[in-house]
């Protein structure tokens, strides 16, 4: 049973502080081992309520991580350090036992190596720290089968996002009882204070590893603050080790939103979507159709677990309870949920600029920029300053259930049965707005050879083309093989009614460099062409490819002259190039290992250049 009792001293009878928090004797044996290592000043095991909340946020601003903003309820701006700012991939381990099961796409360093090396890290990280236990669920409390982490960080940063982005606190306390199997996942910032010393802002270290260690079900990330580094039930439980349990017990964990689309003959539809980061899963996942009479609705705006359910259908759970989104870009006109999420208020904003009037601004919440503001560094800024205001990868951290798009159903602990399956990248050239797959094995192959330019939501160079399967490139808890084998065996499952597959690209571009399609709200168009197809009752060009909508298919009433007149360039498939663009995919399988990669999907790549060959 829970009972509140914190701010515990450490140093005296570690077990004994655990033992009145939680009987979970894994939880209680791990607590003590990490204070024995770390050292910090004291333990607090977190209840998740308001008043923890109020405690936390008021604490981070007495120290100058948070500034209050009193144009926004409960509502605090943040600034990161500089060099803090995004997921570090190369500095993402995946330690496996076996080299061989990490594959040609993750780093890895042995588990024990890597241990040894951590450890030394972790000796004293969280002096003059306090130690937070978090116990949260992915996804809802009344699942058949919950899955619980336990997290341990000595930021409080960190488990201020933690109470928005999961289901934490008490009521996940009182079911990890016994032998509750939970995923171990422990992150310090790796700044110990010594006696006396000063606290910054921001603390981190230069020093980053997030590391994942899929047979033990453990992560340890150390060095950074931020996003994904350091809110562990994200991205690397909800993704990279959640990948290996789907792997191991027939499901698929994915980095999809989920989204349920209402026809105006009433019809609903659930769809999922996998794009890479940054490329516009939030904004599908809270479209406002501009099309009369559709309704959409959130259900989940960046991973998705699927599950079959007894009808062979796949049935799609969100497993957080919060949004971390990218703030630029994010306006009235482009995303009005969103901007309407964050209004109520219970929302962090990191490395955004603030303004005069106490609010937060980033570029594209409005056409004009104010004229003065503190930009994300923390320095005056004008718009003749030259550089963003906000850094491109800021974030807006704001609870679900305060979306005005919410799906009713979105915390139903069933999910949802998925109908359509979107795979979709940031492409200037080659892909077309939108291609239906010829069957699975098909859909599989396009998700398998999904590619985009990169973004900022990653350290390094921004606009690269890259492969990137089912958006899960930097994701991935084991061989990328090995996965593309897991979605293409999903359909030997007896009964399997699965979704179809459709590839997506809202950023394809003109010569000169201009969108050829308004993307965001005007997204439904293509949308109820896919659910339209669904039925057998849309029009579609077969191409080397898959079935591309003719332009008359695609239901364009209301949408600008100027994009009319580029729908046939957006829907252009073009021999050349994707002659240019199998090159690439060659290039791509041939790193995977031959023994490793399904024979199908060589088959389909075979298939493919026989269709191009031939058009
Ligand atoms: P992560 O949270 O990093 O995984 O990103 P995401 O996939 O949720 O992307 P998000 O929806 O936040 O969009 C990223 C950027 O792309 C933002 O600046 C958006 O304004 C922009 N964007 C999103 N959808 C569209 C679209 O349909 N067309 C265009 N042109 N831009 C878009
Ligand atoms: C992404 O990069 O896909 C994100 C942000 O959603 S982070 O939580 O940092 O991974
Ligand atoms: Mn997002």
């Amino acid at each position: 049973m829970f009972r509140k009792e914190r701010f515990a001293v450490p140093d005296r009878s570690l077990a004994a502080v655990a033992t009145a928090t939680t009987g979970h004797p894994g939880i209680l044996s791990w607590v003590a081992e990490v204070a024995e290592l770390t050292a910090p000043e004291r333990i607090v095991y977190c209840d998740g309520s308001r008043e923890e909340w109020d405690r936390l946020t008021a604490a981070l601003v007495a120290k100058g991580t948070f500034v209050p903003l009193p144009a926004k309820p409960n509502s605090f701006w943040c600034v990161s350090d500089p060099d803090d700012v995004a997921r570090v991939e190369d500095r993402t381990f995946i330690c496996s036992e076996h080299e061989g099961d990490a594959g040609p796409t993750n780093n890895w360093v042995d588990p024990v190596d890597m241990r040894t090396v951590m450890t030394e890290h972790y000796r004293g990280a969280m002096a003059g720290r306090t130690m937070y236990v978090i116990a949260y669920c992915m996804g809802p409390l009344e699942a058949a089968e919950p899955k619980y982490g336990v997290q341990i960080t000595d930021s409080e940063y960190v488990a201020v996002s933690m109470q928005i982005m999961t289901r934490s606190g008490a009521q996940v306390w009182e079911k990890l009882t016994g032998d509750t199997e939970f995923v171990k996942c422990l992150h310090s910032v790796g700044a110990p204070l010594a006696e006396g010393q000063p606290d910054v802002a921001w603390p981190c270290d230069k020093t980053k590893y997030i590391a994942h260690f899929p047979e033990t079900r453990t992560i340890w990330s150390y060095g950074s603050g931020y996003g994904g580094n350091a809110l562990l039930g994200k991205k690397c439980f909800a993704l990279r080790i959640a990948s290996v349990l789907g792997r191991d017990e027939g499901w698929l964990a994915e980095h999809m939103l989920i989204l349920k689309l209402t026809s105006p003959q009433d019809k609903t539809h659930y769809i999922a979507a996998a794009f890479p980061s940054s490329c516009g899963k939030t904004n599908l996942a809270m479209l406002e159709p501009t099309l009369p009479g559709w309704k959409a609705e959130t259900v989940g705006d960046d991973i998705a677990w699927m599950r079959f359910g007894a009808d062979g259908r796949l049935y799609a759970v969100n497993p957080e309870a919060g949004f971390f989104g990218v703030a630029p870009g994010t306006g009235t006109k482009t995303n009005p949920n969103a901007i309407a999420t964050i209004e109520a208020g219970n929302s962090v904003f990191t490395n955004t600029a603030f303004t005069d009037d106490g609010d937060v601004w980033w570029e594209g919440l409005t056409e004009q920029p104010p004229a003065h503001l503190i930009d994300w560094r923390g320095e005056e800024w004008t718009p003749e300053s030259g550089s963003p205001a906000a850094h491109p990868n800021s974030r807006y951290c704001t609870p679900v259930e305060q979306c005005p798009s919410v799906a009713p159903e979105w915390n139903d602990p069933r999910g949802v049965p998925i109908s359509a399956i979107f795979f979709g990248g940031r492409r200037a050239t080659t892909i077309p707005l939108i291609a239906e797959s010829f069957d699975w094995a098909h859909g599989v192959f396009t998700a398998s050879v999904l590619s985009s330019e990169t973004t900022a939501a990653a350290a390094g160079a921004v606009g690269v083309v890259r492969r990137d399967p089912m958006a899960m490139l930097p994701f991935l808890g084991y061989h990328v093989g090995d996965y593309f084998a897991h979605w293409l065996a999903m359909a030997e499952r007896e009964g399997a009614q699965l979704p179809k597959i459709f590839q997506v690209n809202w950023f394809r571009r003109s010569a000169d460099g201009k969108f050829l399609w308004p993307g965001f709200g005007d997204n439904v168009r293509v949308l109820k062409w896919a659910l339209e197809r669904l039925d057998g009752n849309a029009e579609a060009e077969r191409t080397p490819i898959g079935f591309v909508p003719t332009a008359a298919a695609l239901d364009l009433d209301g949408l600008g002259e100027g994009y009319r007149a580029l729908i046939g360039a957006a829907l252009a498939v073009d021999v050349d190039e994707w002659v240019h663009e199998i090159a690439s995919i060659d290039e791509w399988y041939a790193t995977i290992g031959g023994n490793r990669l399904p024979d199908a999907l060589r088959a389909e790549l075979a298939a493919l250049k026989l269709r191009l060959a031939e058009a």
